[in-house]
This record gives structure tokens, sequence and C-alpha cells, in this order.
């Protein structure tokens, strides 16, 4: 048994997430954190919302809400589609909190006395109009680099080019619209990454092989943009990591003031990972569980020498992980768990084009669980997981899967099976008969498929794990159909009840197996077993016993639904609009 200290990236609280979102990070994780409980693993799983920065302020001024307040409210709104689609966090928690601010405020002062911190004079953009500075995404202009006339502060969506809001050619500001702006000093805080580039570099490179004790080399796709950001270019660029904003983590050393930062806040991307370590203290802090029980998660001098500690997030913010967050831990000098193993996502499209939240193209999370249940989703969404390129939704090919994978293949099993064990030997296991060749063969397969899927599983090959789990479901249809217990029954009772018995302990199984990927049919299936022993599978003969001969069971309501054409035309035509 292993300690898995588990953090999918935290969603902005911006309004809700789409299942792009969803599937490049906090399903994934979850996907995982349930297969490692399975297996018997100590696991903690962490999420929150990410509450500061330009994007609150901005949505919140769009709600007409106190950015307090909308954060509060979109918090929950998040929390509870979080648990529609059975996300299993131990919390999650939110980068607003009292521990976050004091952790924030703890690390800027590390990194100060470790001299990591240069105070740096820049000339950012005032608005008179507005009586502020516009950071980031409050000032908008024409990009120097395409000539798009919409660009951010930040960044120019069009041509993708990261900008300073000095770059922008007429700018205006996104708050009034006034261009009466003007280039003023400020002081703010810089982390100095570059000073730690060659330990950051060694880091990562470590990562691109094969480590000690079998720990796995990272993705490619993890690696290669963490490199590129490295030796790109300039090479790593030393970050601002203040903002002159209201809302956010108000700018101190430690607990102390820090002279001349007053009235400005940490840059919403220096906290936000931050918020892994707060929102484990958050946990602890909602059970009294007390200090040492997160500790013992985050700090090698308090037992966390031994967590192995794994990240999901999209591949867009792993610049952030893979060089800001770890200049932050490894810069504190303090003994702060680093991560293990960064999964990192491509791109979910959306029939043709991108989801976009801003157009409010695709499907969101609410939208899903308004027109079926979350199993459907979760299956196609991890099924689908964009892992070796970026993928695409469409409602032929979610239709497709869902009437194949899920009704006709596991949902047809179980109804089959339950139904007809109950109309010739009532609604318990059937005693009797011996297994045969046959019998021997499935269990052979399943012994090998059962211990390809949890390779998969293990190293986190989301789309080859679902490959493997649908195979084992197909093994099980397919045993049944050349078993014929129907025809079988006629001639020899006896012989028909062992295959009866074989398939409903196939049932048990696959609910065990198929709960990290879809986990309410996995209940509805060991509920209508009248069982609850979800042991993990170890040699699969023995698996197969688990139900005796006399125990009772109920036939499940149906387990998966078809889509029908009308639905999926209908959804597509819904869902093609812009969302208001
Ligand atoms: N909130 C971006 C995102 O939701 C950002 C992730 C923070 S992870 C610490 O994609
Ligand atoms: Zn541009």
């Amino acid at each position: 048994m292993a300690r898995i200290l588990i953090t999918s990236a935290i969603p902005y609280i911006n309004g809700i997430k789409h299942l792009g979102n969803l599937v490049g990070s906090q399903l994934p994780a979850d996907l995982y954190a349930r297969y490692s409980r399975a297996r018997g693993h100590e696991v903690m799983f962490i999420c929150a919302t990410d509450e500061h920065g330009t994007p609150a302020e901005l949505a919140a001024a769009k709600a007409g809400m106190p950015v307090a307040d909308y954060c509060a409210q979109m918090h929950e709104v998040q929390k509870n589609l979080g648990a529609g689609f059975r996300l299993s966090f131990d919390h999650f928690g939110r980068s607003s909190s009292q521990r976050n601010r004091e952790l924030t405020q703890h690390f800027a002062g590390q990194l100060a006395e470790a001299g990591l911190i240069a105070e740096v004079e820049e000339r950012q953009v005032y608005s008179n109009a507005d009586g502020r500075f516009l950071p980031d995404r409050y000032i908008e202009g024409t990009c120097p680099n395409c000539g798009y006339d919409r660009a951010r502060g930040d960044q120019c969506e069009n041509c993708t080019k990261q900008l300073d809001p000095t770059d922008l050619i007429n700018p205006r500001s996104a708050i009034s619209g006034s261009t009466d702006l003007e280039v003023r000093a400020t002081k703010h805080l810089y982390l100095r990454q570059s000073a730690m580039r060659d330990q950051l570099r060694e880091w990562i490179l470590s990562k691109t092989q094969m480590g000690g004790n079998g720990q796995p080399a990272w993705p490619v796709l993890t690696t290669s943009i963490a490199l590129k950001w490295l030796d790109d270019g300039d090479g790593l660029q030393d970050r601002g990591i203040t903002r002159d904003l209201d809302w956010g983590v108000p700018v101190k050393k430690g607990t102390e003031d820090w002279p001349g930062m007053e009235g400005k806040v940490f840059y919403v991307w220096f906290d936000a990972p931050i918020e892994y370590i707060a929102a484990t203290a958050e946990w602890a802090d909602a059970g009294g569980r007390g200090e040492g029980a997160w500790e013992r998660w985050w700090r090698t001098d308090k037992g966390a020498e031994d967590v192995r500690y794994v990240q999901f997030m999209g591949k867009d913010n792993v610049p952030f992980h893979t060089l800001s967050f770890p200049a932050t831990i490894l810069g504190s000098g303090e003994p702060w768990k680093l991560v293990d193993y960064i999964k990192s996502f491509n791109y979910l499209n959306y029939d043709g084009g991108q989801f976009s939240t801003s157009q409010g193209r695709g499907v969101f999370m609410d939208q899903a669980l308004s027109i079926l249940p979350s199993d459907y989703w979760r299956w196609w969404l991890l099924s689908h997981a964009p892992e070796s390129g970026d993928s695409e939704f469409t409602w032929e090919n979610f239709q497709a899967s869902v009437n194949k994978d899920l009704a006709d293949v596991l949902g047809n099993f179980v109804s089959r099976i339950t139904k007809f064990c109950r109309s010739k030997f009532g609604e318990t296991v059937p005693e009797g008969g011996a297994s045969g060749a046959r019998e021997a063969a499935l269990a052979a397969e399943l012994e090998t498929r059962v211990r390809a899927y949890e390779g998969f599983m293990e190293a986190m090959e989301v789309r080859k794990a679902a490959g493997e789990l649908r195979a084992i479901w197909v093994a099980g249809n397919e045993y049944l159909q050349a078993a014929a217990p129907w025809s079988v029954v006629k001639e020899d009772p006896e012989a028909a009840a062992a295959i009866v018995r074989l398939s409903l302990n196939l049932v048990r199984l696959y609910a065990v197996l198929s709960q990290p990927f879809i986990p309410d049919a996995a209940a509805a299936m060991m509920t209508a077993m009248d069982c609850d022993d979800w042991s993990w599978p170890g040699e699969i003969g023995a698996a197969l016993q688990a139900l005796p001969a006399g125990h009772g069971f109920s036939v499940p309501e149906v387990l998966f639904r078809k889509i029908t054409d009308e639905e999926r035309a209908d959804w597509q035509q819904k869902f093609a609009g812009v969302r208001n």
C-alpha cells in the first residue's frame, strides 16, 4: 500500500467549465484517484476553484456582483457540478481561503529571504477615467504582431503571442473603453526563476527517463513543453508575481508588511498552485484533523517523503507546473513535496471547431448533466481523452460509443443474464454443473486483460485502459453468446446453471473493474448482485467464485439506454449556437 497525492488543475472561478476543461484535468484525475483507492492505496485527492486575478474581477463585474459574493456563489456551483460528475475529491477548496493567503505570503517571504525576489520599478498603463492601473486583461488594443484589434494586455487571442499591456497599439480600458491612459511608474516583485534555470533543467531532464524505484518517465507532452520554455528564445524569464488589483492575496513578506507594496496583490498564477497545499490544509481544518494531518502529505520532514505526488492538467498549464511552481517550492529552501509525475492533456475540440467559454460554444458541465447521467459522459470523455493529440467531440461519435459500448455490450450483458436466470432458476445464483474448457479459456483471457488493464491504469494511459475495459466487457458478451445457456438449459440444466453462475459473477467483477470509469452503473450492478465486496480481483478464477450458489440477486433497471437519432439531431442543433 502506497500513499498517493493527486491534484487536478484548479478551474477558474469565472463560469461553468465545458467538457474540454473537464477531460483535461478533473475527470482523469478522478479516474486515477478511484483506481488507486480500489487498489488499496491511501489517496488524497485535491482540487479547488481558482478565484483571484482579472478573470474573477471581470466576471463579477459582468454579473453585477461584488467579487467576493460572485466567487462564493460560483464556488458552490462548480462544487455541485463536480459532485454531479461524481468527482471524488477529498476536498474541493478555494484559493481565496485564509489558508492560501497565509501560505502564499509565507512562500513569498521565504523566497525573498533566499534572494529570489527582485523589486522592479516598471512602467504600467494607468487609466485616468477608471482611477487605476490596468493589468493583463483590463486593457485591450491592437496586437503589434498580427494586427488583431481586440488583443488583451497579457496575450493576443488571435496569434497567441504573449504581450505586455504596454505593447498594445491604440490601447483602451476594458472596463470603461476609455483611451485616456498614461504610463506610470509602479513597483512590482519578480520571481527570479532564471537564477534557478540549471536546477530546474536538471530536474526536468531527470524526468525524461525512467527514474529510480520504477518511477516512469513523464509524458513527452509534459517534458517537451517544459524544455521549450526553459531554452527557447531568451530562456526562462523572471516573472512578475504582483499586480495592481484589489482582489487577491495582499502582498506581504510572511506576516510582515512589504514596504512599497501597499495595495498590491500577488499574481493569480503565483497563489493558484499553492492552493494545492492550502486546500489540503482546508481539508484538515474541515474535519478538525490538526496540522499533522495535512503536513504528512506535503512536508518531507513530516512524513511526506514516501508520498507519490501526481498532477493532472491541460497542456497550457504545463509551464506553470514544471517551472514556476517548482521554482517556488525549491526556492523556499523548505522541505515541501515536489511533484513526482505530471500527466498532461491536449485539447478536446467540439464538432469541427473549438470549445469556447467566451463564445459559449460546446457542451458545458451543467448542460451535459441536464440531458444524460454522468456515466455516459465519463465513459465517452475518458475513452476519447486527448492524450496523443487533440481529439474531437462529435454527436455521432458520442451516440455510437454510448449505444455500442455501454448499451449493447455492458448493459445488454447484465440485463440478459439476470433476466434469463430469473426466468429459469429464480433470483438466486444457481447450483450444480461444472466449468469446462470454454470457462477456462474465458478466465485465461480475462487474466491477461485484467493485468493489462491494471498496467494502463497505473501508467495513466487513459484511452488504452478504456480500450482494455471494453475488451473485458466484450469477452463476457462473447462467452455468453457462445455458451448459450438458453439452448443448453433444455438438454442439460446443470450445465446451464454453471454458465449462469459464472456470468452473474462476471457482473460483480465488471462492477469492480468499471467503477473508476462509470461509478453509478458499477454501484447499480453491485446492488443488483446484493453484494458489497469491492475487493480488486487477484487470480481471476477465484474472483469469479465470489458469489456462491444460493446467493440472492435482483434484476437491475436498464443500466444504459440508447441515444436515438432524433435526440442526437436535437442536441446537435441545440448546442451549435451560442450559450447566453
Ligand atoms: N485556473 C487555468 C485553468 O483553469 C488555471 C489552472 C490553475 S492550476 C494551479 O486552466
Ligand atoms: Zn496577434
